[in-house]
């Protein structure tokens, strides 16, 4: 059994190869200047802090040829995928689908949607694309993380209280041990962020635990 030092206790697996990392997200719709998460009226550069975190980490699974997967939200040129409530929902100028500097907005294939440069996947790793905010829904998910056996998922990416953790609460709910990286997530609002992570391993880990890159990158050592 290996163990990971997290909160609110120990974190432990049997095997290296039941553990996947999951990158939530990390596209430029979220992180630059000109995307989704711009035309929500967010500050996008915050978001940039947590890149060289991922990055450890994903440098430390393919060193060891663990599981990564990459999730990307957007949706079809034709917006089949994108409900109603969800494109007319706020009050920006620029909505899902609309033309901006990087492309449509949230439309898959647009050079704004790409995951960031820092972090583009290496050919044959994972990527989920995926028109909701969790990850399980209406996506190959699911099935993909039975095939390779996983148990234990470690989440990282953005924004942490609004895909990450659906996406942790979906994994949670499908028996999935999870854990968030604390210095790998982030959120246009830090009180949202810290609330996400008090919240997720509140009561003896309702939802699952919190650690460290470091203190991952120890158990993985
Ligand atoms: N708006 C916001 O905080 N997030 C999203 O819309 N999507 C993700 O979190 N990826």
């Amino acid at each position: 059994m290996v163990t990971l030092s997290a909160q609110p206790y120990d974190y432990e697996f049997p095997t290296y190869d039941g553990v996947a990392l999951i990158i939530i997200d990390m596209q430029r719709d979220f992180l630059e200047p000109g995307g989704f998460g711009d035309a929500l009226g967010n500050d996008v550069s915050r978001l940039q802090a947590v890149v060289p975190a991922i990055q450890s980490l994903q440098q430390a699974f393919r060193d060891r040829n663990l599981l990564i997967i990459q999730t990307v939200e957007g949706h079809q040129p034709d917006l089949s995928d994108c409900p109603p409530s969800k494109r007319c929902r706020g009050q920006s100028a620029l909505k899902i689908g609309d033309p901006g500097p990087m492309g449509r907005i949230l439309v898959l294939g647009e050079p704004g949607n790409a995951i960031i440069p820092a972090l583009a996947p290496q050919p044959g790793e994972i990527v989920i694309e995926k028109p909701g905010k969790g990850a399980f829904y209406a996506t190959p998910l699911g099935g993909i993380l039975q095939e390779h056996g996983i148990t234990h998922l470690l989440f990282t990416g953005v924004t942490t209280e609004v895909c990450v953790q659906t996406t942790m609460r979906e994994a949670n709910d499908r028996g999935y041990e999870c854990l968030l990286v604390e210095d790998a997530t982030e959120s246009y609002f830090p009180e949202f962020k810290q609330a996400t992570l008090e919240m997720v391993r509140a009561q003896g880990a309702i939802v699952g635990w919190t650690a460290t890159t470091a203190q991952v990158l120890a158990a993985l050592a």
